[in-house]
């Protein structure tokens, strides 16, 4: 059976917004409190959808969530007679509290899961685990939506496994895909699945950064990779350089990325590196026949506040053709002229197979930390699975066309601190939300339309 990966792409949410959420991104840490451009966001991010679309990539959309959350506030014990009075006592009493409810942090659809294609799994099932991530207040409510919105999509249970997050808080913070690469000769081989983490449950401390948090267990993708039914040498576990945490690198998909046997990453990406890409080199050998390509690219060339400031190692790979791919980059990484020389240099290399580069403005994204990378789940499903989900999510031209205008109806162009508290924005987004459900042929999702998780 064929497989092919398809991106789902995050729409970013109409309350897009910099709060300065998320400590060790450093991007959302500088860019706290700007005033943002919810519509530019989300056209940007569309943009780059469509674009891939077009080129004839694989290509969905997974809808934002509804923010800001009054759920959530409630929960916190903001109180109120009405939405309007719980987002106006939230200001006064609970400003930060706003702010983590208000975030459209959802649109980073890396962040969304982890899953697990059915070629790979004991049960021949495609597997999706929803990430819990509990390391950041204001995406730890995301998880619940983000279940429901799958179990919506990928509905047949003959075919796909949607389980709940992982329960367990700290101990089991899981980020998603943002720390995981399924490396393969073919799509329609067998994978081997790189779980990156950045600390043990049970303590570890002197493998540990000191400067920012590491957000990822490994325990908690030893407990997907089970609940996944990938057999053992199908699994290998890395961990990230604490250096490289403090240094910015909060997601190992801010430092590495992969593509096949392709394997595009820093020099300092992982605790004891030389073993590590040694022990990965040898899984992918054992498993494939065939040796990884390993495209390393040293410190001197480009230095981690390089990596990080460039986005570089945030783009997506994929493929043209055999043995070649294409790299899409943020525009930050051509206007950082280490970065745009050791570009040019893999393109004028006959041995690299980096063959062609396409840069895209997201920079409304990028002032939060996501990158191309960022904005996308992948989803590897064979023709079968691919007639079995529900929804009008496949992006065409139609359903771009649609999603253009949907955007430029709904969406402000300004969005200052000041503005979370405001109903008027609320209500926005709700009947936005509300057109959205009718465009993507989806069922009631949200808990304004009184929908209940499944
Ligand atoms: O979790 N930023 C996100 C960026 C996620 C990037 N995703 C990947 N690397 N895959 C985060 O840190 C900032 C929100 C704010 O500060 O307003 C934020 O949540």
């Amino acid at each position: 059976m064929r497989y092919r990966e398809v991106n789902f792409d995050g729409l970013v949410g109409p309350t897009h917004n910099y709060a300065g959420l998320s400590l060790g991104n450093v991007a959302s840490q500088e860019n706290k409190d700007a005033v943002s451009n919810p519509r530019k966001a989300a056209l940007q991010g569309l943009e780059k959808a469509k674009a891939l679309a077009d080129r004839g990539f694989p290509q969905a959309i997974l809808p934002p969530q509804e923010r800001p959350a009054i759920g959530a506030l409630l929960d916190w014990g903001i109180k109120g007679t009405s939405d309007a009075d719980v987002l106006s006592n939230a200001a006064t009493q609970a400003p930060q509290l706003l702010a983590a409810s208000a975030s459209a942090s959802s649109m980073w659809t890396a962040n969304a899961c982890t899953m697990t294609p059915s070629i790979d799994s004991g049960d021949e099932r495609t597997h999706f685990t929803p990430a819990n991530l509990s390391s950041k207040l204001h995406r730890s409510i995301e998880a619940p939506f983000t279940c429901r919105l799958l179990k919506a999509i990928f509905a047949d249970e003959d075919r796909f496994v949607v389980h709940p997050p992982l329960g367990g808080g700290v101990a089991m913070a899981d980020e998603g895909a943002a720390n995981h690469t399924r490396f393969c000769p073919g799509l329609s081989s067998k994978g081997l699945h790189l779980f990156v983490y950045g600390r043990h449950a049970f303590t570890h401390l002197a493998t540990e950064p000191k400067r920012y948090p590491a957000r990822q267990t490994r325990e908690s993708f030893e407990s997907i990779a089970r609940h996944h039914e990938i057999p053992d040498e199908q699994q290998i576990f890395l961990q990230q350089s604490p250096e490289a945490i403090d240094a910015g690198v909060f997601h190992n998909d801010v430092i590495s990325v992969g593509n096949r046997d392709v394997f595009l990453c820093h020099e300092d990406a992982f605790l004891d590196q030389e073993a590590a890409i040694r022990d990965l080199q040898a899984a992918f050998q054992a498993l494939s026949g065939d040796p990884l390509r390993l495209i390393q690219v040293p410190r001197e060339q480009v230095s981690l506040q390089d990596a990080v400031g460039s986005y570089l190692f945030n783009s997506q790979l994929l493929t043209l053709g055999e043995g070649c791919q294409l790299l899409v980059a943020p525009s930050e990484s051509s206007a950082n002229s280490q970065v745009a020389g050791f570009l040019q240099h893999c393109l004028e290399d006959k041995d690299n197979p980096i063959e062609e580069v396409l840069y895209f403005d997201l920079r409304e994204s990028m002032r939060n930390g996501g990158g191309p990378a960022c904005l996308r789940q992948r989803v590897v499903l064979n023709a079968g699975e691919l007639r079995h989900l529900k929804g009008r999510v496949l992006l065409d031209d139609s359903l771009y066309t649609e999603l253009k205008d949907w955007i430029e109806t709904h969406y402000r162009e300004k969005l200052a601190p000041a503005d979370l508290a405001d109903p008027q924005l609320l209500e926005e987004s709700r009947r936005a939300l509300d057109a959205l459900t009718g465009i993507l042929h989806l069922p009631s999702l949200y808990d304004f339309q009184g929908a209940k998780n499944p």
